[in-house]
């Protein structure tokens, strides 16, 4: 791929902002190279400065269900920046946006939009210390809950990827009121909420981890943090931000069938557009201000722009659904992308592990089993490296780094997914002679 344009740009870029970037990961600091400058996407293709095109796996990170420009979301952006972008007032779209949230996701009974995964995952954090009075959290390794002080404790997506256990910057008061626990290990788990349990406010997770790379849960996991939270009075929140809307409509507490007492959500509800939002029992929610005393706010939550493209691609979704069961076409194309990749390692005699739920996977490059931090830690970085950019090189754009998840999107179809598999056996095929 040429990437002339691109070079001069990242060059152009690190003058005024820090790496070049908005977000650290975008830099490929883990994978090395120059990220290419995106100019358009459409569907499931982006287009560089260069003029390469790729089919894009990363979707934004996992908000680009419909693909990139869908046209009726596009006109819905459209249409209500005519009519202006932002009250810092009620309007009747939020009203919309939160029915729709209310009515697919099992836990939510009010929910408050914020603008990003961050803002919802701090804000319920704050609430649960709010509404039990305490101030212990415990987290998982590997799991990534947005760049909240208290959170950036071996996080697993941006911050593992550049391997600093935490970060400076947070201090030590907060550090400690964070606990750490192995993803799906369910003995040392329920030991750290026993041994805390006066102390805990909130245990947060992601139901089906995809910041350390896609690991999904063990269900007695997931059981075990409902049933020891619920008789303790410790909230438990799932970090849906990645797979509310992902895994179905009802995210992975609906899929998995066990239901928290608070949630966030992010990426496909702003439907590409900065929205978030966190949500659960009306009983815990009605402490947030100003009907309660926890206080959160933001100048453009719930803006009339943000919403209208999270409800029209709510809406496509609700309509996707019923008629054709788009979720399950999602995860099958997936079993597809996942059926060829085991073919290409069989041809290759490669003995890797590619971990995927419904529409989101990765690939990783180590020969045991991943399912936690632990193992996935195992995976060679090099390798991945090297894969990642023969796959670019062929036109497929990968996440830059190890430990994220890639994603199909309902515009990925029969020839993006032959396309997928062709060039990962070229680039496997590649690694085995290097
Ligand atoms: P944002 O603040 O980046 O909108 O959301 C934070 C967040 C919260 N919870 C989960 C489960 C998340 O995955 C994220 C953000 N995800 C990363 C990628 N895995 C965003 C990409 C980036 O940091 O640039």
């Amino acid at each position: 791929m040429k990437l002339e344009k691109s070079k001069k740009l990242f060059e152009e870029a690190k003058k005024y902002i820090p790496g070049g970037v908005n977000s650290p990961v975008r830099a490929f600091k883990s994978v090395g190279g120059t990220p290419p400058f995106i100019v358009k996407g459409k569907g499931a293709y982006i287009y560089d400065e260069d003029g390469n095109r790729y089919i894009d796996f990363v979707s934004s990170w996992g908000p680009l269900i419909l693909g990139h420009a869908n046209d009726e979301i596009v006109k819905s952006i459209e249409e209500t920046a005519k009519r202006g972008t932002s009250f810092g007032a009620p309007t009747q779209l939020e009203i919309k946006l939160a029915e729709k949230i209310v009515k697919h996701v099992p836990s939510v009974e009010k929910v408050r939009l914020v603008n990003s995964g961050t803002e919802a995952t701090m804000s319920a954090i704050r609430l649960a210390r709010g509404y039990t009075k305490r101030n212990k959290v415990l987290k998982f390794e590997g799991c990534y809950h947005g760049h909240f002080d208290s959170f950036l404790i071996k996080a697993g997506s941006g911050v593992m990827t550049f391997s600093i256990p935490g970060t400076p910057g947070v201090p030590e008061d907060f550090a400690k009121l964070t606990l750490l626990a192995p993803y799906n290990d369910i003995k040392t788990t329920k030991k750290i909420i026993e041994e805390n349990e006066k102390d805990l406010a909130a245990v947060i997770v992601e139901p089906v981890a995809g910041n350390m790379g896609v690991i999904p849960p063990k269900i007695e996991f997931l059981k075990m943090l409902r049933e020891e939270t619920q008789k303790r009075g410790i909230i438990l929140i799932f970090d849906e931000v990645i797979t509310g809307f992902r895994i179905g409509l009802g995210g992975a507490q609906k899929h998995f069938g066990i239901i928290p007492d608070l949630t966030t959500l992010g990426k496909i509800i702003g439907g590409g557009l900065p929205l978030a939002a966190y949500g659960g029992k009306r009983e815990i929610m009605d402490h947030i201000s100003p009907v309660g005393d926890v206080y959160q706010a933001g100048t453009l939550s719930g803006n009339p722009l943000a919403v209208s493209a999270g409800l029209k691609t709510i809406e496509i979704l609700e309509k996707l659904e019923k008629e054709e069961k788009i979720y399950e076409k999602l995860s099958k194309n997936m079993e597809k992308v996942a059926m060829g990749i085991e073919e290409n390692f069989k041809k290759l005699g490669l003995k890797f592990k590619f971990n995927h739920i419904g529409s989101m996977g990765t690939l990783f490059f180590t020969e045991e089993d991943v399912v936690d931090f632990k193992s996935a830690s195992k995976s060679d970085t090099k390798l991945f490296s090297k894969y990642f950019h023969n796959m670019l090189e062929e036109g497929i754009y990968l996440p830059p780094s190890q430990f994220e998840a890639m994603f199909l999107s309902m515009e990925h179809g029969e020839w993006e997914i032959e396309k997928f598999l062709e060039k990962n056996f070229l680039s496997l095929k590649k690694i085995k002679g290097a």
